[in-house]
């Protein structure tokens, strides 16, 4: 007789009993449900995934998941998640990150992620200022936003995160909001299917330090072009992006980093002998 099949699991499983913290009306409630949601559609079990973080507001996720958790170091979240992944390849690893996090001390590794193409699910909650410090500018604040910390506003750039990862080398890019945490979970579904890294940029507002941030309601619309599998026509594409189309921008077809190429093909003692004056 077979073995009777496990039950299938909802959100609430993946959920632990620890209570958030967030403030109320903080976006990343939203996005810690459309996680959950995204993990019992996929069918998995919260023994089999694992999910990493950094520093912030954001990165709290993982105690709030009752899957494998590492909270980390601030900006580092990437490199411990690509070690588990390279150690415990039957894993599934999402990683949970911020702005101030992910593209600002992590800026880096977000590039060499990217390029390595490891498979993983990068989620960033992007609220386009440091949360958890008080309201410090991000890479992704708007140059002209006056704050009590920055009066006048910081006169730089933004960082684009999708140009950013597009060039770097990311496999799937698509851009959610948190006010639609269905179609969240679904982007987040189709990342943790689709091979290689995949990066899904969260609108998340900060209702505490950018209370303005609750027009992004108004702001967001779907994206009206289908995801690209062209490098140079997602590039294209994001010239005319003003930051609020969502959904899915690019599903590249490279093939998930395997190691294999960085399998050793010499024996230690033969590259000794090599060496040898
Ligand atoms: C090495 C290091 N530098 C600075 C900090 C302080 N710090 C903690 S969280 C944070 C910013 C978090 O911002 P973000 O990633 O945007 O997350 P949010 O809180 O907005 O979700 C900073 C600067 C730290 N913990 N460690
Ligand atoms: S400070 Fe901002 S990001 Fe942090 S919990 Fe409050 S609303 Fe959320």
């Amino acid at each position: 007789m077979n073995a009777p099949l496990a039950p299938a699991l909802t959100a609430k499983d993946f959920k632990s009993d620890y209570k958030p913290v967030w403030c109320p009306g903080c976006g990343d409630y939203s996005v810690l449900s459309a996680i959950t949601k995204a993990l019992a559609t996929l069918g998995l079990r919260p023994e089999n995934v694992a999910v990493v973080s950094g520093i912030g507001c954001s990165s709290r996720i993982p105690a709030y998941t009752t899957c494998y958790g590492f909270h980390g170091v601030h900006g580092r979240a990437l490199p411990a998640a690509t070690g588990l992944k390279a150690a415990r390849p039957d894993l599934t690893v999402l990683v949970a990150s911020g702005d101030g996090d992910g593209y600002s001390i992590g800026g880096n590794h977000f590039l060499h992620a990217c390029r390595r193409n490891v498979d993983l699910t990068y989620i960033v909650m992007d609220n386009h200022v440091y949360g958890m410090t008080k309201g410090q500018p991000s890479p992704t604040t708007e140059p002209d936003w006056s704050s009590k910390l920055a009066p006048g506003g910081t006169g730089l750039r933004e960082f684009h995160p999708l140009v950013i990862a597009l060039a770097s080398g990311a496999n799937y890019i698509a851009r959610g909001f948190s006010g639609d945490p269905n179609g969240c979970a679904a982007l987040i579904a189709e990342a943790v299917r689709h091979p290689g890294f995949s990066f899904v940029e969260i609108l998340s507002p900060c209702v505490t330090f950018r209370p303005e941030q609750r027009e992004w309601k108004q702001a967001v619309r779907p994206s009206p072009v289908e995801p690209t599998e062209d490098p140079a026509r997602a590039a294209r594409r994001l010239m005319t992006d003003d930051g609020f189309n969502i959904g899915v921008l690019f599903k590249g077809i490279r093939p998930a980093f395997s190691g294999a190429a960085a399998q050793a093909t010499h024996a230690v003692a033969d590259l000794e002998a090599g060496f040898s004056l």
